[in-house]
């Protein structure tokens, strides 16, 4: 029987890379992201990539995603992103309303719809892309920093509450990856500021660095928990 993986924010940088990996390892993947045309693209040059339009900040949208699913083995709650520079003292409100929205309230939410299926298949694996971020603070990171703490704890309390039940809970914490959408989305679509973000940085970390280390984590045996990767390119030791 062949197991099914389920990761969101599918449509580009780690999710994208994540997901071919996976299919590479002979999963069943379901690729959820808004963004239709490019998981379109991903599921034409991978065929047991399914895509499914998928909004995580939308209950609907992912009950009917849910709804869909015969089997998940595997969850990977990757979509998320920071949004906004400023620091704690000038931050804008809805910047991180829609933070909390997409990183920590869209991983409850899918988190939720599949702990049953996850818990169904018998040896389940929740992936939750956490972030250095929420391992420590930055000047101008707060929203961000705030709400990959928040997915960190989510992620713990759930390992605890989960045991006896077979389902393995796996952070994974980069630093930085150089994806097509992550800065941008930092610096507002500002492409050009957020392509200088990556300049004289050496060696930034790529999607696939980060999806090696997924399917590693999820493909070991069902007794071995992976509690944490934290995965920093090189030049980044011990910094954000
Ligand atoms: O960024 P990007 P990354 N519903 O922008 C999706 C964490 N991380 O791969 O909906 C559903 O290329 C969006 O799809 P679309 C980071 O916090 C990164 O770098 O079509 N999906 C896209 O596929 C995040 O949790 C770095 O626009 C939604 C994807 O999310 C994860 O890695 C460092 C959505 C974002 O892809 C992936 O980020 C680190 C929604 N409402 C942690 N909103 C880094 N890059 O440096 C967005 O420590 N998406």
């Amino acid at each position: 029987m062949r197991k099914t993986a389920v990761v969101t924010g599918a449509s580009s940088g780690i999710g994208e890379a994540t997901a071919r990996r996976l299919a590479a390892e002979g999963y069943d993947v379901v690729a959820g992201a808004r963004r239709r045309d490019r998981l379109g693209k991903l599921a034409a040059e991978v065929p047991s990539i399914t895509p499914v339009t998928l909004d995580v900040t939308s209950q609907e949208s992912v009950d009917a995603l849910a709804a869909g699913l015969e089997r998940c083995d595997v969850l990977v709650n990757n979509a998320g992103g920071a949004l906004g520079l400023e620091q704690v003292a000038d931050a804008r409100l809805d910047d991180w309303q829609r933070m909390y929205d997409v990183n920590v309230l869209g991983s409850l939410r899918m988190t939720q719809a599949l702990i049953p299926k996850l818990v169904e298949s018998g040896d389940g694996v929740l992936v939750m892309l956490t972030s250095t971020a929420g391992h420590g603070a930055y000047e101008g990171g707060g929203g961000y920093v705030a709400a990959k703490h928040a997915q960190r704890t989510m992620a713990e309390t759930l390992r605890l509450e989960l045991v006896g039940q077979p389902v393995r809970i796996v952070e994974i914490a980069p630093g930085m990856v150089q994806t097509e959408g992550f800065a941008v989305t930092r610096f507002r679509g500002d492409e050009e500021a957020a392509a200088r973000v990556y300049e004289g940085v050496p060696g930034p970390l790529t999607a696939d660095d980060v999806a090696d280390a997924i399917a590693w984590a999820v493909t070991r045996p069902a007794h071995v928990n992976i509690d944490r990767m934290v995965i920093r390119p090189r030049a980044q030791a011990a910094q954000h």
